[in-house]
C-alpha cells in the first residue's frame, strides 16, 4: 500500500497510502445468528488485513497513475479503485461491529479500532452516492494538478503553479506579487461547488461509521478523545505563539522598509503576498530582506547547488546518504526507476511533493518536481523520511503499517533535515569553512523562517475544516470564515478584496485533495524534541541548532526501532521509546529558538523606536 503523502485514499496512510479489504461478504467465521467469539475476531481480522492490503495497492496503483498522467480516463480509473477500497474497508470496519462487547486480545481490539478509523475519505453506502463522492475526491485534486493562470486568455502562455510559486519566492515587485497570488487563487473557485456536495457526502459517509462528522473521525485517531485531542493542538498553539509573535512583528517591520507605509501597515496583519510563499505558510525565502547586518552564516546553499550544476537525481542522493549514513539500507532500485523527479513537458502531473509506498513492501517512490534550491534540498529530506519510515513497518501487519500518529510520519524527514547544520555541509564539501557562532542568529532566522512561520498556518487549516465538517461554517461563509482564521492565527490578510465567489482554501493542496492537515502541526512540534532527544543520545552537548546526528548509527538504531513500531502501539509508546518521553512537547522548539526570540524582541523595539 502506499500512500503518498498525500494521496487520497490515504485511506490508511494518509498518503502514504491506500487501504485494501476484501469484503468477507458476511463471513468470517461467526455464522449468523451464532455469537461471535474471539477465535471468530481473530480470524476475522487476519483475513481482513489481506483484504485491506490488497485493495490499498490497487487504489494506490490506480492513483499513482492518475497523478502521473492527469486525463478524463484514469481519473474514472482511479475513482474506482478508490470507491472499491472505500466500500470494501467500509463494510469491513462494519462487520467488526459483531466483536463489540467481547473482550478480546489488546492485539485484536488495536487492529479493529484502527480498521474503524483506517478512512481518510468514508463515503455513504448507497452506490451513487459512493461513486459521486469518489468522482469529485478525484476530479478536485486533478483541477488541482492541473490548474494554471493564463494571464493573455486561454490562447495566450500559461502559468502553471510551479511558475507562480517561483515568482511568489523570488519577486520583489508588489504589484506583481499580488498578480501571481490571484492568479493562482482563480483557479479553486471551479470547484468550489463539488467541494460542498464533497462535504455533505464525505460526512455522510463517517455519520454512517458513526462518527459525527468527518473532522470528528480525523480527529478520533490519535489514542485519545475527538476533544481531547483537539485541547491538545491547543495547548500546543498557546507555548509556541508567544515565538510566532515574536517573528511576525520583526517581519512586518523588515518588510515595512522594503516596501513601504503604503504596502505594509505599523500595526495589524502583514499582507499575505509579500512573504516569498503562495500560501505565506513558509517564509525562508524571504530571508534576503529579513538577514541581520551582522550574523548572516554568509552562504546560500541555492546558489552553492546551481552554481555545481547540481541535477534532481544528485539532490534525492544527498537525501539517502544522510540516512544510510545512519545506518538505514540505500534505496532500492526500483525507487530510482520509477519515481518521479521533474516535471514532464508534454502533460499534466500532481507536481505536490509525495513519498508512496505502493506495495507496502519494497516498492517506494517520490513523485516531486524538483527545482534546484535550498527548499526542495529540504522538501527531499521530507519525503525520503515517508520512504524511510515506510521501509522500517513494512515487516508489521497491514493496519500497524502506519506511523504512530500522522504527525510522526510527518516528522521524520524534517528530523533528519534538521541535521543539514553548516558542520554535515562542510563534510559533504558543499562549503569550505563553517561559520563562527556569530553566524546563529542567522541560522536561527532562515530556520525560523520555515518552521516558526509556519506553525499558525498548521494549525488553521484544519481549523477551518473542521468548522466545515461540522457545520459551523456553512458554504456561504467558507472565504470569510478562512480569512477570519487567517488573520486570527498568521495575523496575515488578503491581498485585496476577496468574496464568497472565491475559494481561497480550495487553492492549499490539501484541501483540493482532502489531506488532513493537523499532521503538519504536530510534526512541527515533533521534529524538535525528536531531534533534541537524538542528539542527547548522540552525547551531544552545545546549541541544539549546530547538532548533526550525520553519520551516528547508535542514532539510527534509536530512530529505527521507533519507525519499526509503526502504529502498533499507542503513539505515546513510540514517543517514550525514543525520547523518554510521552508528551508532544513544544519546549524544544522554544528552546532552540530562545536566542533568536530575545534578538527579534530587540530589534522590533529598535525599529520601533526610529
Ligand atoms: O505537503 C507537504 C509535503 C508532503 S507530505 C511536501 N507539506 C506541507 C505543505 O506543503 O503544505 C510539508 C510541509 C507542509
Ligand atoms: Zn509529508
Amino acid at each position: 500500500m502506499t500512500l503518498s503523502i498525500l494521496n487520497h485514499i490515504k485511506s490508511r496512510n494518509g498518503w502514504w497510502l491506500v487501504s485494501a479489504l476484501v469484503l468477507m461478504a458476511g463471513c468470517s467465521g461467526a455464522g449468523s445468528g451464532s455469537k461471535a467469539t474471539v477465535a471468530d475476531a481473530e480470524k476475522f481480522i487476519a483475513d481482513a488485513e489481506k483484504r485491506y492490503l490488497a485493495v490499498t495497492i490497487n487504489e494506490s496503483r490506480a492513483s499513482w497513475i492518475q497523478s502521473n498522467f492527469i486525463t478524463d480516463d484514469t481519473e474514472v480509473i482511479a475513482a474506482n479503485a478508490k470507491e472499491e477500497s472505500i466500500k470494501t474497508v467500509k463494510e469491513l470496519a462494519e462487520e467488526s461491529r459483531k466483536f463489540d462487547g467481547l473482550n478480546l486480545p489488546p492485539d485484536v481490539a488495536r487492529k479493529i479500532k484502527l480498521l474503524k478509523l483506517a478512512l481518510v475519505l468514508p463515503a455513504p453506502g448507497n452506490p451513487e452516492e459512493r461513486e459521486k463522492l469518489t468522482k469529485i475526491a478525484v476530479s478536485m485534486e486533478s483541477a488541482y494538478g492541473a490548474g494554471k493562470y493564463c494571464p493573455d486568455g486561454d490562447n495566450g502562455k500559461c502559468l502553471s503553479l510551479g511558475d507562480l510559486e517561483k515568482i511568489m519566492a523570488e519577486s520583489r515587485n508588489p504589484e506583481e506579487l499580488k498578480k501571481a497570488w490571484l492568479g493562482w487563487h482563480q483557479v479553486a473557485p471551479k470547484y468550489r461547488k463539488d467541494y460542498v456536495q464533497f462535504v455533505e457526502l464525505a460526512n455522510k459517509g463517517a455519520r454512517e461509521m458513526g462518527f459525527k462528522d468527518l473532522g470528528a473521525m480525523w480527529r478520533s485517531n490519535y489514542d485519545m478523545e475527538p476533544d481531547a485531542f483537539a485541547a491538545e493542538m491547543e495547548r500546543l498553539w498557546q507555548q509556541v505563539k508567544p515565538l510566532y509573535d515574536s517573528l511576525h512583528a520583526y517581519t512586518r517591520a523588515k518588510l515595512r522598509q522594503k516596501y513601504g507605509d503604503a504596502v505594509v501597515p505599523a500595526t495589524g496583519p502583514i499582507p499575505a503576498h509579500l512573504l516569498g510563499n503562495m500560501w505565506s505558510q513558509q517564509w525562508g525565502n524571504v530571508y534576503d530582506l529579513m538577514k541581520p547586518p551582522t550574523g548572516d552564516p554568509g552562504y546560500d546553499l541555492t546558489q552553492i547547488l546551481k552554481s555545481r550544476n547540481t541535477d534532481a537525481r544528485q539532490m534525492v542522493k544527498y537525501g539517502e546518504g544522510f540516512f544510510t549514513s545512519l545506518g538505514f539500507e540505500a534505496l532500492p532500485e526500483t525507487f530510482w526507476k520509477r519515481s518521479l523527479f521533474t516535471k514532464p513537458q508534454d502533460r499534466d502531473v500532481v507536481c505536490h511533493a509525495s513519498a508512496w509506498d505502493i506495495d507496502s513492501q519494497k516498492d517506494v517512490r517520490i513523485k516531486m518536481c524538483i527545482n534546484i534550491n535550498e527548499e526542495d534540498f529540504t522538501t527531499i529530506h521530507h519525503e525520503l523520511g515517508h520512504n524511510y519510515y515506510q521501509m522500517a513497518y513494512a515487516p508489521k501487519s497491514s493496519l500497524y503499517q502506519n506511523s504512530a500518529n500522522d504527525g510522526f510520519h510527518e516528522a521524520i524527514g524534517d528530523t533528519i533535515a534538521l541535521s543539514v547544520t553548516p558542520e554535515y555541509l562542510k563534510q559533504l564539501s558543499l562549503i569550505s569553512s563553517v561559520p563562527d557562532e556569530k553566524a546563529d542568529i542567522g541560522l536561527l532566522l532562515r530556520l525560523a523562517l520555515d518552521k516558526v512561520a509556519f506553525l499558525p498556518f498548521g494549525y488553521l487549516v484544519d481549523q477551518w475544516r473542521w468548522k466545515v465538517f461540522s457545520g459551523e461554517v456553512g458554504p456561504g461563509d467558507y472565504n470569510k470564515a478562512w480569512w477570519e482564521l487567517r488573520e486570527k492565527y498568521q495575523n496575515i490578510s488578503a491581498p485585496g478584496p476577496r468574496s464568497e465567489n472565491d475559494f481561497d482554501a480550495g487553492a492549499k493542496y490539501h484541501v483540493a485533495g482532502n489531506t488532513p492537515y493537523a499532521r503538519y502541526f504536530l510534526a512541527h512540534i515533533l521534529q524538535f524534541q525528536f531531534h533534541r532527544a537524538l542528539c542527547r543520545e548522540a552525547g551531544y552537548k552545545g546549541p541544539l541548532n549546530r547538532c548533526s546526528i550525520y553519520g551516528n548509527k547508535q542514532v539510527g538504531e534509536k530512530l529505527k526501532a521507533m519507525l519499526a513500531m509503526g502504529q502498533s502501539q499507542p503513539w505515546p509508546e513510540a514517543l517514550k521509546a525514543m525520547t523518554g518521553e510521552d508528551k508532544m512537547d513544544a519546549t524544544a522548539i522554544i528552546d532552540y529558538f530562545a536566542p533568536l526570540k530575545t534578538w527579534l524582541d530587540e530589534q522590533s523595539k529598535t525599529m520601533a523606536g526610529k
